[in-house]
């Protein structure tokens, strides 16, 4: 392991535009759970799988459910910035680091200072009525019971991508231009089977793709670089 800390090292001292692709293993170091590891969300008991419920249709013909599971497991407001999303708002302060794309929801990279984020999945923080559009921040939801309603009586819905629904093209476009001028690009804490988010890695044509996950993934095969370990950890031992 050693062996590959230094190589990691060397690689990020040699690296002056690194994007940095994540999912949720980036925030289990926070105590939010992902979905896919052993202790993850798809592998507890709930009245229907959590795919369902987190996808458009099940949004709007059962709210309450989507609100009840929501709330509880989506909503994980007292975590905190762990050392992954510290070291790469510090890469990015120190003008190593081009960007961090994520499928994550949580906002926990920009707590952590990171000021150009890419957002593929959108973010708990921001909520928006369906009928009026008027803004409701993240307290509004996890205070309100039932199915949250705006003023206007219209239904109010989080501003994350649910199954089914198209990603936000402008984020997609910042993030696809980003990783195609990489020169180096991490991708940690993600199966890699979220499509189309998974898919925009294929971009990358820079010098060094590396690749830190927990668990294998289907592209280990394609990296220069795989380290089978915690990212926060991992980062924080380069002490970069
Ligand atoms: P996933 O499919 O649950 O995969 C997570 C991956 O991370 C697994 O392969 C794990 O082995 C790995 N992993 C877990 N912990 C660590 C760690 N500390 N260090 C390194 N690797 C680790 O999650 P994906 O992100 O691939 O799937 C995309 C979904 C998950 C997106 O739609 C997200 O919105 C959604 N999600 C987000 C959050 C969040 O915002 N924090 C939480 C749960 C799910």
């Amino acid at each position: 392991m050693t062996d590959k800390i230094e190589e990691l090292r060397s690689i990020i001292e040699g690296s002056k535009r690194i994007v940095f692709f994540g999912g949720a293993g980036v925030s289990t170091e926070s105590g939010i759970s992902d979905f896919r590891s052993q202790d993850g969300l798809y592998h507890q008991k709930y009245d229907y799988p959590p795919e369902e419920i987190l996808s458009h249709s099940f949004f709007v013909h059962k709210p309450g459910e989507f609100y009840r599971f929501y709330r509880e497991k989506m909503l994980c407001l007292t975590a905190k910035p762990n050392k992954a999303h510290l070291t790469l708002a510090k890469w990015e302060k120190d003008g190593r680091l081009l960007s961090v794309v994520t499928q994550n929801i949580d906002g926990l990279h920009q707590a952590a200072g990171s000021k150009r984020v890419h957002e593929l999945h959108g973010s708990v923080l921001r909520n928006y009525c369906m009928k009026c559009h008027r803004f409701y921040d993240v307290d509004f939801i996890a205070e309100s019971e039932g199915v949250p309603q705006c003023e206007c009586g219209g239904i109010i819905k989080p501003d994350v991508v649910l199954y089914e629904e198209p990603l936000p093209t402008d984020v997609v476009e910042e993030a696809v231009y980003d990783i195609s001028r990489a020169d180096t690009l991490i991708i940690a804490g993600t199966s890699l089977t979220v499509y189309p988010a998974a898919s925009y890695i294929r971009y990358f044509r820079g010098n060094h793709l590396v690749l830190i996950n927990r668990d294998e993934t289907p592209y280990d095969s394609h990296a220069d670089l795989v380290i089978h370990d915690k990212v926060g950890e991992v980062l924080a031992s380069l002490h970069i």
